[in-house]
């Protein structure tokens, strides 16, 4: 049998806002049909399926909220109600750069839009932005998850620059038009890129209990190449998970990329260690660190001659018998000519070319005989006395360990400080990176839901745009699987068979498989597994 295990529900409800998927022949001269029509004319035509373009009729909503949140923004409204842009400067930066007056817009996505979506787009080239929006209420750390979820599209890629955002912390009198850099934050999260470095950020301020200064604390690096969700120029899903047990994920596109504990896996810790070195603590001069020392008792031995040579004279070699010490090893050649065209004017003297000496090949050897030098057997070097261990040893000096003065243990560093706004303050080489979809909230069937009916959708659409992402099944009889291979090569986790896809769309809705003709959408949330 076929069992189908379905990991992410929200998305494949999102397959029911599908209201009518159109087959239209490539004749077809509006491009749209209904339904009805539809079938029948596809009845007729099945082997003319390759030649088929698909349109995707669907009913967008803007997402409402399921439960409670402390913030939710679609833009969809088409303006900035509610955000506030800074009025302010960057501190520390050359005055024609330090102002906050990059550009923000409402628009629709460039590429795969869905009607009635718009979202908040960034604007400006090599400029600072910054925008902010005050929460319902503000988000106390306490027994209650904090998530905190929207999307991104670097719709012209990105060549560096961020699209993280701020939580900023709450105080009485928060003044949005003064949001910049040194606004204090209780979380930062989110993409960031420069040069090849690919960055999803997660960090928190965490405030010393002891001194009640606050320090940045940053998650360790994701495990995996966020390239491709950085320059694929498509909308993805930004979620960060914290919970009351101090434990963090991040997912991207609903999976998790990067996940850990707040004690265990931030840099540099939360809690610094019990003990430390004695700063005032010190080497004493005597202090004998040479594990080995030169034997003291040694004496040089007698008969070590330390002025015996390395190499001797082979006592055991001779000269050999018939060695020609008057022959030359080489001779100029008898038979050589001289060349008829030589001018001993302009060439000087001629001479003959050298041959090997015909004497020498029936001799052992001729010319000078060279005595061969062997190793000395006696040879023994400097003297020096062995080393034994040191008697004195006493180890490698560490300081003394002290309780340190700054010591806490903070178990708790879930409980940060509260925030009352959630703010964009950016710089960017790349214009046109399109935020939308801001969730923060406690539950995670809230922003679930909320992805369904909102990045679930583009990402539909995308997918439909593409036209290799949906499979159509005319033959309800038919086990044979989808033979676009496409859907393989998109990154896709599996095709499924027709047989697969009757069985899970009949399992979703009734209405998208109908006379025979079923739609089959393979999403990557959705697994079929054959037993
Ligand atoms: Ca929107």
């Amino acid at each position: 049998g076929i069992n189908m295990r379905l990991k992410c529900l929200p998305l494949f409800l999102g397959l029911l806002l599908i209201t009518a998927v159109v087959w239209a022949e490539e004749e077809e001269e509006d491009g749209e049909v209904d339904v009805e029509e539809l079938e029948e004319k596809n009845t007729e035509s099945e082997t003319k399926t390759s030649k088929a373009t698909l349109n995707v009729i669907m009913n967008y909503k803007t997402p409402v909220p399921t439960g409670e949140v402390y913030f939710a923004e679609t833009f969809d409204g088409g303006n900035l109600e509610g955000w506030v842009l800074s009025k302010t400067k960057k501190e520390d930066v050359d005055d024609d750069i330090a102002k906050y007056d990059g550009r923000w817009t409402v628009e629709e996505l460039k590429e795969n839009q869905v009607s009635g979506d718009k979202g908040l787009v960034l604007k400006s080239k090599a400029k600072h932005h910054a925008i902010s929006a005050l929460l319902k209420k503000p988000f106390v750390f306490n027994d209650e998850p904090l998530i905190v979820q929207y999307e991104v599209n670097f719709q012209n890629s990105i060549d560096c620059g961020g699209a993280y955002l701020k939580l900023l912390s709450h105080t009485e009198d928060q003044n949005l038009e003064a949001f910049f850099d040194k606004t204090p934050y209780s979380i930062m999260f989110g993409p960031d890129k420069c040069g090849e470095d690919y960055k999803l950020h997660f960090i928190f301020r965490h405030k010393n209990p002891q001194t009640g200064d606050f320090e940045e604390k940053h998650a360790k690096r994701a495990d995996v190449d966020l390239k491709k969700y950085y320059t694929d120029k498509k909308t993805h899903l930004y979620t960060l998970v914290l919970k009351p047990d101090n434990s963090f994920e991040m997912l991207i596109d609903q999976y998790v990329v990067n996940k850990g504990n707040m004690l265990e896996d931030m840099t540099p810790p939360i809690n610094p260690s019990k003990e430390i070195d004695d700063p005032n603590d010190q080497k004493p001069e005597d202090w004998d660190e040479d594990p080995k020392i030169a034997d003291p008792d040694a004496v040089k031995p007698e008969d070590w001659d330390e002025n015996a040579p390395a190499k001797i004279v082979d006592p055991d070699t001779h000269k050999p018998e018939g060695w020609l010490d008057d022959e030359p090893e080489y001779i100029p050649d008898p038979n050589a000519p001289k060349p008829e065209d030589w001018d001993e004017e302009m060439d000087g003297e001629w001479e003959p070319p050298q041959i090997s000496n015909p004497k020498c090949e029936a001799s052992p050897g001729c010319g000078v005989w060279e005595i061969p030098m062997i190793s000395n057997p006696n040879y023994k070097g400097k003297w020096k006395p062995p080393l034994i261990d040191n008697p004195k040893y006493q180890g490698v000096w560490n300081p003394r360990k002290i309780l340190n003065p700054d010591y806490f243990e903070d178990l708790n560093p879930f409980k940060m400080t509260p925030f009352s706004a959630v703010g964009l303050e950016l710089w960017s080489m790349t214009s046109e990176i399109l935020f939308d979809n801001f969730i923060i909230c406690s539950e995670k069937a809230v922003s679930d839901q909320w992805a369904a009916d909102g990045w679930a959708l583009k990402k539909m659409v995308a997918s439909a745009n593409e036209s290799v992402h949906l499979q159509y099944i005319t033959n309800s009889s038919s086990n044979s699987k989808p033979s676009d291979k496409r859907c393989l090569s998109s990154g896709f986790s599996q095709a499924v068979s027709s047989l697969e896809c009757l069985l899970f769309v009949k399992n979703v809705s009734q209405s998208i498989c109908t006379k025979g003709i079923c739609c089959c959408i393979c999403l990557y949330n959705i697994q079929f597994i054959s037993n």
